[in-house]
């Protein structure tokens, strides 16, 4: 009899784990933790598997509310993204953002865990800095003041959060896993020198800056291209507009395992003037899995229709 919760690879998805699973440890409940494959909105066998044994699942921060539907358990379902109200009898269904409220009142999938069972701690923080920032500190004051209760700093929750991130940014699903448990049986500081982490960290940067090396400019737009099996390209794009300054970057990454990644990113104040929304729509038409909002556009597909996506996207720029 165990509950399984089924979690994001990110930093709020493994935040909330850790969150649900302290809760079911006061309870005296057991409980396992997996998350999808890294990169992929499904679930595959091995998670299958293990609803089978399970009496409840958690499934938060994961916007996959058409599996969740299929699930034969009892099912919370915590999230914040927009996603269509589930009505049925084995499912509840938690998510202020779709009845309402503001990503301002909850910034991340930790904060809505929190808020439903009156549970607190730094880990509700750290949750929403991974999702948007340092932003969460000018919306909410109790942000900051979760940190302080731990003696951690602003600076702190920065860098915890970015540690913890470093196991999906180099494609580490168990490294993603283990880090629930490894979270909750831990002090703050002892996770801030968490060797495997720290050097997950420096190995991500080099590879960043080693990507930030191919820049060709063109006239209405910067191309960065690469090969990495890291998931760095958002990472990429976002330091190449802003901290390099360039106000239209375009990266490519041809070699992330059998397929290939683009990341467009475009300065704020060209947000309106570049279409970004309508880009997004023609790749879709297309055929390619592709996503994004009014400065961002992220696709992945097979290597060998790399080229094809990237001459469409230039020449809509
Ligand atoms: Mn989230």
């Amino acid at each position: 009899m165990t509950t399984l919760i089924i979690h994001h690879w990110d930093a709020d998805g493994i935040c909330s784990a850790s969150l649900i699973a302290s809760i079911l440890d006061y309870l005296g409940e057991s409980w396992r933790n997996l998350t999808p494959p890294i990169g992929r909105y499904e679930f595959d066998d091995r998670i299958w598997r293990e609803i089978e044994r399970a009496t409840d699942v958690f499934v938060v921060d994961l916007n996959v509310p058409e599996i969740v539907e299929r699930i034969d358990r009892k099912v919370t379902f915590i999230d914040h993204h927009v996603q269509p109200k589930i009505l049925k009898h084995n499912v509840e269904h938690v998510n202020p953002i779709i009845d309402g409220r503001s990503e301002k009142e909850y910034p991340s999938a930790s904060w809505v865990v929190s808020d439903y069972f009156s549970f607190w701690s730094y880990l509700s923080t750290l949750g929403a800095i991974g999702d948007v920032g340092r932003r969460v500190f000018d919306w909410n004051r109790k942000a900051m003041e979760l940190l302080a209760e731990y003696g951690l700093k602003k600076e702190d929750g920065m860098k915890l959060t970015s540690l913890i991130d470093s196991n999906y940014v180099v494609m580490d699903r168990w490294g993603v896993e283990d880090a629930v448990r490894f979270i909750l049986e831990s002090e703050p500081r002892e996770l801030l020198e968490n060797e495997r982490w720290l050097r997950n960290l420096s190995r991500i940067e080099r590879e960043v800056w080693k990507a930030l090396n191919n820049v060709e400019r063109y006239k209405k737009f910067t191309k960065i291209e690469f090969k990495s099996n890291f998931n760095i390209i958002s990472k990429v794009a976002r330091k190449a507009v802003w901290v390099m300054g360039y106000d239209v970057v375009l990266a490519v990454n041809r070699g992330f395992g059998e397929d290939g990644q683009i990341y467009l990113r475009i300065s704020p104040k060209l947000a309106g003037i570049i279409d970004v929304p309508k880009i997004i729509e023609e790749l879709k038409v297309r055929g390619f899995n592709v996503g994004g909002k009014r400065e961002v556009l992220g696709l992945v597909c097979p290597k060998e229709r790399i080229d094809e996506a990237v001459r469409i996207i230039e020449g809509l720029l």
